[in-house]
């Protein structure tokens, strides 16, 4: 949905050096941000999360190389803001419709830390405010926040659907969902996870419900360990698309899916959120990284 704010409007949240504004692939205006800790790139389209990385490192997210950049389209890869429904939904956009309009720019600030916060502002939402907070530094945190403005109970879900970089999808495990309820979106089947960690050998795609722990991506190839601490969110989704879907997708490269794996930090399926009127639900992520232990 093509709501763009002119780069005139754009340019006013400039902090030199810190913030800049310009124009992105499929000259989408997009967002530059370097602190001495960290950088990152955020398209107003979807207020997509193109781009982290901390000062030195690797990048910390996966972006596709054959990504669309189209204003009706979704950007593939960094991290889609997904709202107000997770998934397929009859004769409507897949996942949502946040990730294809395009947000508002509303506020860059350079906190004392030296990190530079960046405000997002979903227009055309009639029943509630939409914000998506981004704070750059030596960490990427995240914070979806709705407020029901409306009169009535308004009911949705969310999810950051983040796409992490990775050395290579045989070789890393994923931990911390020990012990949560796992729904297999594959098989349609329900278990608890037992493993101490998750290991990649065919298409994944699950639900994991009932958490609220930190995943914690192992990757021994590039010597890291990647963080996904959350609050205000109960299901934490993982994927990667192997082989066969990526070939489905006309927006992800056939090689693309060694290298990227999701763990999505949402609140679906029984945990969609209810607010009452003037009620206000954040969701916050923090993404960071470690040697491995
Ligand atoms: O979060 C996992 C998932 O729901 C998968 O089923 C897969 O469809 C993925 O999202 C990507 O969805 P998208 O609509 O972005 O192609």
């Amino acid at each position: 949905m093509n709501n763009q704010q002119t780069m005139d409007a754009l340019k006013t949240h400039e902090i030199p050096g810190r913030v800049t504004v310009f124009s992105g692939k499929g000259n989408l205006p997009a967002v530059r941000v370097e602190t001495e800790a960290g950088e990152a790139e955020v398209y107003l389209h979807g207020a997509h999360v193109t781009g982290f990385r901390k000062k030195g490192e690797e990048p910390l997210l996966f972006m596709s190389g054959s990504s669309d950049f189209l204003p009706d389209k979704p950007i593939r890869g960094g991290v889609p803001v997904i709202f107000p429904w997770f998934g397929p939904r009859e004769g409507q956009p897949g996942h949502g419709t946040a990730r294809i309009t395009d947000w508002d720019l509303t506020e860059s600030l350079l906190l004392p830390d030296g990190a530079v916060r960046l405000s997002f502002h979903l227009p055309c939402e009639e029943a509630a405010g939409v914000e998506f907070i981004v704070t750059v530094g030596s960490s990427l945190v995240m914070e979806f926040v709705v407020t029901n403005t409306g009169t009535a109970d308004f009911t949705f879900e969310n999810c950051l659907h983040t796409y992490f970089q990775i050395s290579g999808i045989h070789g890393i495990e994923v931990a911390g969902l020990k012990g949560a309820r796992c729904l297999d979106s594959l098989t349609g089947t329900e278990r608890v996870e037992e493993a101490e960690t998750i290991r990649f050998t065919a298409e994944t795609d699950r639900i994991y419900q009932d958490t609220a722990a930190t995943a914690e991506i192992r990757d021994p190839g590039l010597g890291r360990s990647i963080f996904v601490r959350k609050s205000g969110s109960m299901s934490t989704v993982v994927w990667n698309p192997w082989i066969e879907k990526a070939r489905r997708m006309p927006d992800f490269g056939d090689d693309e899916w060694p290298h990227m794996v999701c763990v999505e930090s949402c609140n679906v399926g029984e945990h969609a959120i209810t607010l009452a009127p003037g009620g206000r639900s954040v969701l916050r992520v923090e993404i960071d990284s470690a040697p491995l232990a």
